[in-house]
């Protein structure tokens, strides 16, 4: 009799399991995105996140936009002699069960051609469109980094 109702109860659960999906919910979730302030002169700023996927399948972003900035793009920087070199990413694959990290000193989100001056605080807007159509919504929050002790080791642009 037990072993019966167990069966049954397995079957209720794959049939859920079957139902679920179709599902359009995003697997990628964004974590700690922020926006370093930039100069006041400048027309670039850069921003961080941590992307995390829980889906089974790689996630491709093929195309970045944002509120305050008319060219945002996925930057990746590598060192060379001492020097670092930042290249446009075209595709940020963030892997199945895994996640990608933009963090300051590494690779980044360069928002370019700011559309207006970024100040602490502000709330800056950006959505991630995948290669299946969906969409990513970022907010991130613009931070004031001159006199942070960790930023030493820094050299970007
Ligand atoms: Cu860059």
């Amino acid at each position: 009799m037990r072993n019966k109702k167990m069966q049954i109860r397995k079957l209720m659960m794959a049939a859920i399991l079957l139902l679920a999906p179709g599902c359009t919910a995003a697997e990628v979730t964004v974590e700690g995105a922020w926006v370093r302030m930039p100069p006041p002169v400048a027309d670039t700023a850069a921003a961080y996140m941590t992307l995390n996927n829980s889906g089974d399948t790689d996630i491709k972003i093929i195309s970045v936009e944002a509120d305050v900035a008319a060219k945002p793009e996925f930057h990746s920087a590598s060192m060379h002699d001492g020097m670092i070199h930042m290249q446009k990413m075209d595709v940020v694959v963030v892997p199945a069960h895994g996640k990608i990290e933009f963090l300051p000193g590494g690779d980044h989100l360069m928002l370019k051609e700011l559309n207006r001056e970024l100040k602490a605080g502000d709330h800056v807007m950006m959505k991630l469109n995948t290669a299946d159509g969906q969409a990513i919504d970022v907010h991130a929050a613009v931070r004031d980094m001159r006199n942070m002790p960790d930023h030493a080791d820094e050299h970007h642009h």
